[in-house]
């Protein structure tokens, strides 16, 4: 089967650090088919993230001019090749400690997931691949597991054993993960909720 991977859009909702009002999180994931699973996204305390707002993007790129996105620093570059942004400028630069207690909105809010999804600490963020922050969905990772019971967040069942979501998923039910993940990246990206897609 064909396999793809996305940026999504998590707009910040609320947070005790000003750089990040109006800013969008930026999260990496080679599974599109987790995100209605999704109830958190990471960050590393130590990671340098910057603000950036987009200035110019090439004609194909679903970025936006004018819109402000948080990456880690490191991987600015990339994430910006990735996405096909051709400049930003940069308006911040925090530690992820500074992220403590922002909440976020799913991309797919206003479509029945319209729950907080809150910026959670963890270990396991680097910044090596992908933003620096990591899509958590706790029924679909042992890591997420782990970081959604110590947050006592929800650990939502979408899947069921034949691979396709339950009925009660919004906008997926029916599909199945494996065979339907360019089906659910289309339906992500014609609701705003990607930055860009990969293989
Ligand atoms: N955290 C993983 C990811 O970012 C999954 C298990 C949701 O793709």
């Amino acid at each position: 089967h064909v396999s793809t991977t996305i940026h999504a859009r998590f707009p910040v909702v609320r947070t005790a650090a000003p750089a990040l009002e109006g800013a969008t999180v930026v999260i990496w994931t080679t599974t599109p088919w987790t995100m209605p699973g999704n109830r958190a996204v990471a960050y590393g305390d130590e990671i340098d993230y910057a603000v950036v707002e987009v200035t110019a993007v090439a004609e194909n790129s679903l970025a936006k001019v004018g819109e402000k996105l948080v990456c880690a620093a490191a991987l600015l570059d990339d994430f910006k090749a990735q996405a096909k942004i051709e400049a930003v400028s940069e308006l911040a630069r925090l530690k992820g400690a500074g992220l403590a207690g922002t909440v976020c909105a799913h991309p797919l809010r206003g479509h029945g997931y319209d729950y907080d999804v809150p910026m959670l600490a963890a270990d396991f963020a680097t910044d090596e691949t992908g933003t620096g922050f990591v899509h958590i969905a706790p029924g679909h990772g042992a890591d997420d597991f782990e970081l959604g019971r110590e947050h006592g967040l929800e650990i939502p069942q979408t899947v069921a054993d034949d691979g396709s979501f339950y009925d009660h998923v919004p906008l997926f039910a029916g599909m199945n993960v494996l065979e339907d993940n360019m089906k659910i990246a289309a339906i992500l990206r014609d609701h705003g909720g990607i930055v860009a897609r990969g293989k």
